[in-house]
Order: C-alpha cells, then sequence, then structure tokens
C-alpha cells in the first residue's frame, strides 16, 4: 500500500482507523488462477463444463443465451424496471456519445513534404464480464456494453455467472450485447482470452469481478488488453466545517453495503464535524438492512481523518485516490479543482454517488486500489485505439533520411541505413546493395 509520507501523517488525527489493509497477500488466490487459465486454454467447452458443475454446482449444456432466453428474460422484467434500465442506458449513452465526440482524428504537416496523423480505431472484439455479485447490480451490463456499442466495437460478447438473475440478461440485452454466454469466474476470462468452442476470443476484456476475476484479466493481461482490475469499492468524502454528518454517513454506508471489503473514509478539518458522522455511522447502522455487510466494512476498513488544515486533506485525498470522491465543502468547485487523484468525483452535497452507479451517466467502472493515481475510469475511448500514420513526399524524405541513416550507422543497423537510404538515393543504394 502507499504509505503516507510522515510528513503528511504528522498532521493526521485519525479518530477511527481502519483496522485491515485493502492490500492483502494474493497468492493462493493466483495459483488458482493459473490452473483455471491452463485447463480451459487446454480443454475448451469441457474445462468450461467442469468449472461450472465445481463451482456454480450446475450442468451446462449450452452457453450461448438464445434469442427465446433473451425474450424469456425481458418479459420478466417489470414495466418500471425495464424503464429505469432505458433510462440508464440512455443517459450513459448520450454521455459516452457526447465523450465520443471530443476524440478526434488528427493530420498535420511536421515538416515540408512529412505528413503525420492519427486515427481513431474501435476495437473489434470486446468480453464484457457481467458479475454476479452479492446482489445483481442492474446497471453492471449497461456501464461496461453501451460505450463499446458507442465506440463502434463490432462485436461485445458478455459473460455472467449461470446463476445470475434474469434481469441480469435482459440488461445485457437492452444494452446491446451481440453474445450472451452463462460462464462465470476466472473460467470466463480464460474463455474470452483464448477461445473456446462455443466462445469467440475477444480482443479486450472489460468489467469488474470478485478476486478471481481480477486475478485472471492480470493474468491474461498482454495476450488480451484489459480495462483496469478492480478491487472493492470505495468512497472518500472530503469535508469542511459545512459538511452534513447525516448525508456522510447515508453516503458511505451507501458503499459499504456492497462488501465487507469496501473500504470508507472521511477526510476533514473539522473535528466536531468527525465526532458527529462517528456517532452518526453507529446510529444509522441501526436500523439498516444490509447492516451485517456495512458494519463490518465499517468496522474493518472505515476511517475518519482530521486533518490539521486544507492542505493535508487534499494532499492526504491525493494519496488515497479514492474510486468514488465526494467533496462537501463551502465552494465545492473550488476544491475540486485542486485534486487530483480519484475515479470520479462528485462536487456538493447534491451530487450522490448513487446516482452515478445506477443512471446519471457517468461511467460507474472505476479505478479503486489508488489506481485513480494513473488513470481513470472505463469510457468510450476504453474501446478505442488511437493509432498514428505517417506520409511523406521528396521534401519530406530529404529532412528525415540524413539523420535516420546517420542514427542507423551509429547503431550498427545496415538495414535500417539501407531502407532509409534507398528513398533518398536509390540508385546509388542499390549499386551499393549490388
Ligand atoms: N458502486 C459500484 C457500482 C454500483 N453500485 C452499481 C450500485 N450499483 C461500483 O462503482
Ligand atoms: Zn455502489
Amino acid at each position: 500500500m502507499p504509505n503516507s509520507a510522515p510528513a503528511l501523517d504528522a498532521r493526521i488525527t485519525r479518530i477511527k482507523a481502519p483496522q485491515r489493509s485493502a492490500w492483502s497477500d494474493n497468492t493462493p488466490v493466483e495459483t488458482t488462477v493459473k490452473a483455471v487459465l491452463d485447463r480451459v486454454r487446454r480443454d475448451g467447452d469441457d474445462a468450461l463444463r467442469h468449472y461450472s458443475r465445481e463451482f456454480d454446482k450446475l450442468d451446462i449444456e449450452a452457453f450461448e443465451i438464445t434469442p427465446a432466453e433473451r425474450a424469456a428474460a425481458l418479459d420478466g422484467l417489470e414495466k418500471q424496471t425495464r424503464a429505469d434500465t432505458e433510462f440508464a442506458i440512455e443517459r450513459v449513452r448520450a454521455f459516452a456519445e457526447a465523450q465520443r465526440k471530443t476524440l478526434l482524428p488528427l493530420e498535420i504537416e511536421a515538416l515540408p513534404g512529412l505528413h503525420l496523423g492519427h486515427r481513431i480505431i474501435p476495437i473489434a472484439r470486446i468480453g464484457a464480464y457481467v458479475p454476479g455479485g452479492r446482489y445483481p447490480l442492474l446497471s453492471a451490463p449497461i456501464m461496461t456494453i453501451v460505450p463499446a456499442k458507442v465506440a463502434g466495437c463490432d462485436e461485445v460478447v458478455a459473460c455472467l455467472p449461470p446463476g445470475a438473475h434474469p434481469a441480469m440478461i435482459a440488461g445485457c440485452h437492452l444494452s446491446g450485447a451481440d453474445r450472451i454466454f452463462r460462464v462465470g469466474g476466472a473460467q470466463a476470462i480464460a474463455a474470452m482470452a483464448f477461445g473456446t468452442e462455443s466462445i469467440p476470443a475477444v480482443d479486450k476484456i472489460v468489467g469488474p469481478g470478485n478476486a478471481y476475476v481480477n486475478e485472471a484479466k492480470r493474468q491474461v493481461f498482454g495476450l488480451v488488453g484489459i480495462d483496469q482490475l478492480a478491487g472493492p469499492s470505495e468512497i472518500f468524502v472530503v469535508a469542511d466545517e459545512t459538511g452534513d454528518a447525516v448525508t456522510i454517513a447515508v453516503d458511505l454506508l451507501a458503499q459499504a453495503e456492497h462488501d465487507v471489503r469496501t473500504r470508507v473514509g472521511l477526510i476533514t478539518t473539522d473535528r466536531s464535524l468527525a465526532e458527529k458522522v462517528l456517532v452518526e455511522i453507529e446510529r444509522q447502522l441501526g436500523n439498516l438492512s444490509t447492516a451485517p455487510v456495512a458494519a463490518a466494512a465499517w468496522r474493518d476498513y472505515g476511517e475518519i481523518a482530521v486533518c490539521a488544515d486544507e492542505a493535508t486533506m487534499l494532499a492526504y485525498s491525493d494519496q488515497i485516490a479514492a474510486e468514488h470522491l465526494e467533496v462537501h465543502t463551502r465552494d465545492a468547485h473550488a476544491t475540486a479543482a485542486k485534486l487530483r487523484n480519484y475515479g470520479s468525483i462528485f462536487i456538493g452535497v447534491a451530487a450522490s454517488v448513487v446516482y452515478s452507479d445506477k443512471c446519471c451517466g457517468t461511467n460507474h467502472t472505476l479505478p479503486t486500489m489508488a489506481a485513480g493515481r494513473y488513470t481513470g475510469g472505463l469510457w468510450v475511448g476504453s474501446y478505442l485505439k488511437t493509432c498514428t500514420h505517417q506520409w511523406l513526399d521528396e521534401r519530406g524524405v530529404a529532412a528525415v533520411a540524413p539523420p535516420a541513416m546517420r542514427q542507423s550507422a551509429s547503431e550498427g543497423l545496415e538495414g535500417h541505413r539501407r531502407a532509409a537510404a534507398l528513398r533518398l538515393a536509390p540508385a546509388q543504394l542499390l549499386s551499393e546493395i549490388g
């Protein structure tokens, strides 16, 4: 885990410290996953059947979900649920389309006769992993599939655990999945990376999952692209004395209920707010139906940090680089502008993380475990490649050939020198080659 700089730590008082580190030893998971990947690579569908029996306790005949099964899943959706799903899809699509417009092709004449540029090219085939999880999250397929369709990928393959709620199949269908397969866990990642008789190999795998899914993505990275490694969900709130303890506690518990490993915390300059939030969380846990999970997450990973000043609060928040970061300060926009590391930022009290989780339009697949230091979350750009090109006329050749020839010669790369020289002085080079 990235450690707090000692100077920063000296300026922070934790009135509630986490009991456990989010960075735990992953060795046993690594070994199990390697065995699963090897077997799927070797035995294809037979291995998938074996693991479905072993892990899901289900005998699977056909992995692909048929059009009739899609229709049945859709029929089973309540009218309001369908309308809400379509609302979320529309919001996510509209925002992804707006973001797509910011990605532009480029063509410049860098020097006379030397033309450089790039094109934005959709990745051909995407594999979206849709987790089963503790609760079926209806927004999960939307977040991984809709932006792929907006990007213009040729084919989106979705995999979800065989026991998944039929509403999740409906969600994949409404989001535009071209093919849907019932296979979960590390074996699903293996299937999409290597391909099996039933499941096509894809070019990039996206979507969160449990520790096994995550580790499988790490191990297949390189053979295929991946979006990111997703740990348990996280929320931190940055607040000054204007923060409201009830709202902060509600939003912290809203994410704590995901998983006993959810990491939640308050970073504040106001000690009395910190103390109120501590009391308020215990009070709200008293009648929250998901308290068994939320209370465990709070006990083990919950944190309330009181900072000596605003600069300490911002520096500590940047060090944590929370997946979700809420800003509850007097001038939330000004505070947000000073922050650098987060997955997505929620500016002002009205912006609850839950709106993004579900339906406001921003993607909820975001970097965890401090990955917000080097990446943002899933977005339409995650499904696109920016690939450069170049073309030259004789003026461009005259400018770049001599330095390219000299560099090649000094490196002892004679073949390179010849290729550079051929365009500049073909007759001379051809006589050299003989
Ligand atoms: N907070 C989760 C997403 C989610 N929560 C969906 C509820 N529904 C990870 O960002
Ligand atoms: Zn959530």
